[in-house]
Formats: C-alpha cells, sequence, structure tokens
C-alpha cells in the first residue's frame, strides 16, 4: 500500500534499470542512491526494464535469475516497496503496446541522433536489433504510461529523456483534442548528486559500464572488500599531487572521477574533497576512498 501522503504530490517519478549483470557503482550513484532519496517526498515508479535488455542476446534462465538479483539489489539499496511501486516491466503489457504507437510518432532522424545507440552498435551497426534501434521509443513509453512528470536517471540518459519530450509532444500536436494539447505532460530529466557520469576505473574517457570487459573497470555492488582494495589500488590515476581547484582537476579524468565518486557518497561538493586533499598524492586519498566504499557497499 503506498503511503497517500505521497498521492498528493503532483509530481511523479518513473526510472528503470535493466536486468543486465551486477549493478556497479554508476548505477547505484547515478540513479538508485537519488530514487531512495525521492521516494519519501514523490509518488515513484520503478521498473525492473527486462523487454530493454532482450535489445541484445540474453539466456532465457540468466535474464531470470538477474531479474529478482537487481529487484534485490535495490531494495537493499533502500527502496521500499511500500513507499514506491516496483514491478517488473515485461508483466505490464501496455508498456509495448504504448511504444508501438509510439514507433509510429517518432521520426527516423530523431533516433539515427542518439549516441548511445551508435556507441552500443559501434561498428556491427547492420546487425543490431531493431530493438536496440528502438529502444528510446520503448522509454518513452515506460515513462509516459504513467504520465511520469520527472526521470531520475544518470547523465548517459538526458539525450533519451529528450527524445521522448518530442514524442510527447508529437503525439499531443498530432491526436489531442484542443482541450487536451498537454495529454501528455513532457517529462523532466533529474540529473542529481555529485557523480551523474561515473567513468571506468581504467579510462576516465569511458563510462562505468556493466558490459565492459574489464571487472576492474568498476565496482560491483556485489564487490567484497578484498575486490574494492584491489580495485581502488589498481584504478588509474597520474603522478601529480590533488590539485586546488576544479579547473585544474577537469583536464584530469580519472582522477576527476574518483573525487567525484567520493563527493557522490560523502554528500559533499567535488572542491570541499578538493580542500581536504589537496596537495596530497593519491596514496592517501585512496586509502579513504576505499574505506568509504566499503562501509557503504
Ligand atoms: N556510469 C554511470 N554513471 C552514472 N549513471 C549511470 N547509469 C548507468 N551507468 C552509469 C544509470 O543507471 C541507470 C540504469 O542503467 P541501465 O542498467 O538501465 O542501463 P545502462 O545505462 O545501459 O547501464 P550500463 O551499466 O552501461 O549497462 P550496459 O553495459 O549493459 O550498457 C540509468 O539511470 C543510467 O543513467
Amino acid at each position: 500500500m503506498i503511503n497517500s501522503r505521497l498521492k498528493q504530490s503532483n509530481k511523479r517519478i518513473f526510472s528503470g534499470i535493466q536486468p543486465t549483470g551486477n549493478l556497479h557503482l554508476g548505477n547505484y550513484l547515478g540513479a538508485i542512491k537519488n530514487w531512495v532519496n525521492l521516494q519519501g517526498d514523490i509518488f515513484s515508479i520503478f521498473s525492473i526494464v527486462d523487454l530493454h535488455a532482450i535489445t541484445v542476446p540474453q539466456e532465457p534462465s540468466q535474464l531470470k535469475s538477474s531479474t529478482h538479483e537487481v529487484t534485490a539489489a535495490i531494495i537493499a539499496s533502500g527502496i521500499d516497496p511500500k513507499s514506491a511501486i516496483v514491478f517488473n516491466q515485461s508483466s505490464v503489457k501496455e508498456h509495448a503496446e504504448l511504444a508501438w504507437i509510439f514507433n509510429c510518432v517518432c521520426r527516423i532522424g530523431w533516433l539515427n541522433r542518439m549516441t548511445q545507440f551508435k556507441e552500443k552498435a559501434g561498428k556491427n551497426r547492420e546487425k543490431a536489433t531493431v530493438g536496440l534501434y528502438g529502444y528510446p521509443v520503448l522509454m518513452a513509453a515506460d515513462i509516459l504510461l504513467y504520465k511520469a512528470t520527472h526521470v531520475p536517471v544518470g547523465d548517459d540518459q538526458k539525450q533519451h529523456i529528450e527524445l521522448a519530450r518530442d514524442i510527447a509532444s508529437s503525439f499531443n500536436n498530432m491526436f489531442a483534442h484542443d482541450d487536451q494539447k498537454d495529454f501528455f505532460s513532457l517529462p523532466e530529466p533529474q540529473i542529481l548528486g555529485q557523480a551523474t557520469r561515473v567513468m571506468s576505473l581504467r579510462d576516465g574517457t569511458k563510462k562505468m559500464s556493466k558490459s565492459d570487459f574489464s571487472d576492474f573497470s568498476r565496482i560491483n555492488l556485489t564487490d567484497n572488500k578484498d575486490d574494492i582494495v584491489k580495485k581502488i589500488k589498481k584504478a588509474k590515476t597520474d603522478a601529480f599531487p590533488i590539485p586546488e581547484s576544479e579547473t585544474e582537476l577537469s583536464s584530469r579524468l580519472e582522477a576527476q572521477n574518483l573525487i567525484n565518486i567520493y563527493a557522490g557518497f560523502e554528500e559533499k561538493s567535488p572542491q570541499v574533497v578538493l580542500d581536504e586533499y589537496s596537495g596530497k598524492g593519491f596514496a592517501d586519498f585512496k586509502k579513504d576512498l576505499t574505506e568509504i566504499l566499503i562501509e557503504k557497499i
């Protein structure tokens, strides 16, 4: 039973997570941690989006167990099924039905601009599934089906939410009567916290991702103490001391990523973290970051 206090708010959140492998620090800091903070104040709907997962090949029994594991992980992270709706996407057939209607609204030119498809399809574009190409249309259906007003996500999903707004506005113009021109409200992305795009621990130009072949590129939410110690020790940095300002930090991508992760967990601004550590080498900082990660994870 959802707390009735929540129903008084006119804001409504929808966000999803794919049941594909282990969740990592990026999923946590970019999405789940913010969901936990928002669920008490705003009507919240969170989905384990298995229809999105099958846009790339999946082993059916593995997908089923991953769906259970990801649900358990978000509940363990603080999502309370008494405060928020948590459900499996494929159990609500209307997601696929609305996605088809939106396929007939969305333009090919809009989808051609989506950077995530370009990254995921890579050189094998001709062999990518139509599902992978149309992924953002299904995402628009997920959000608009519930007339969600806000979508808390990591920075990587911003472009997909802009597309959902274009689809909503086009649908309203094409089909809604004059007195219903706002039939679908235009959803706003909520990109919150200090670590909105957590980068790989091995390469500061790449997003931390479940599908990176190197496990040393990410901290999984299931990693044990030893894994965390090893991964932070091996995390790429540079030979210079920690700088004084965010401007100096901005050209040192791997260093900036570690500072942002620290800031994200401690809920401090990166500048406050720099004030604490500037002039020191990374050894001391990594030791403290490791302790924070072990405690929180
Ligand atoms: N590196 C990240 N930094 C910040 N936020 C992130 N998110 C994902 N990676 C980062 C956010 O986590 C939520 C759920 O993501 P998802 O599981 O639906 O899909 P994804 O973005 O495709 O995640 P991965 O890890 O990158 O999966 P693979 O490797 O399979 O492609 C979203 O809100 C997302 O922004």
